[in-house]
């Protein structure tokens, strides 16, 4: 019986987990390896375009950024359309780049868009790397934010009260 000869590789080190957390009610940290297993892959054919190289095009595959959200249980009433729409979702790559979403960018009575967490691209596994963002309906590149750290989730509390004028301050007693 002969076998295909394999190549004893020494894997290389899976990249640390990044951590899930913010107004969730379990918070996790979660590897590549993690994201394939425990959620339904799916995959992005997308092209997108950087400032200083020009357009890419890639394939990715991965878990869906909502799935993943979901089973975390952020703290919103999730009947509650109106209460959804508070939340913000911040996404921290292992050099300290970082980007914004909304939740109801993935959302679908909203956005509805296929934010993947991503496990591989182009056919290669992420795991040394750590996953990567795909928005899919980005033109520019920046938010796919690679060799993710953190998701964070959390309800934005809304703009600061406007300032008091000082006229109407209170006048301190001498
Ligand atoms: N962690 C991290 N992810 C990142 C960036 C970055 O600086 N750090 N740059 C973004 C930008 S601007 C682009 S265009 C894409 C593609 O970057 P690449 O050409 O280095 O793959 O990655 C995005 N993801
Ligand atoms: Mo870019």
């Amino acid at each position: 019986m002969s076998r295909v000869s394999t190549q004893h590789r020494t894997p290389l080190p899976a990249a640390a987990p990044f951590l899930l957390r913010g107004e969730v009610a379990r918070p996790v940290s979660l590897t590549v390896t993690d994201l394939r297993e425990r959620w339904a892959a799916h995959r992005a054919d997308v092209v997108f375009h950087c400032t200083t190289d020009g357009p890419r095009h890639h394939t990715f595959e991965g878990a869906l950024l909502r799935d993943v959200i979901a089973d975390a249980s952020p703290d919103f009433d999730a009947r509650r359309r109106k209460d959804r729409t508070r939340y913000l979702l911040a996404v921290t790559g292992g050099d300290g780049h970082h980007t914004v979403l909304s939740w109801a960018e993935v959302d679908a009575d909203f956005g509805d868009i296929p934010i993947l967490l991503a496990t591989s691209m182009d056919g290669r596994d992420l795991d040394a790397e750590g996953s990567q963002l795909v928005v899919p309906s980005d033109h520019c590149g920046a938010r796919y934010v690679s060799a993710i750290t953190s998701v964070w989730l959390g309800a934005y509390a809304g703009p600061p009260l406007p300032p008091v004028p000082a006229a109407d301050l209170p006048v301190p007693p001498r």
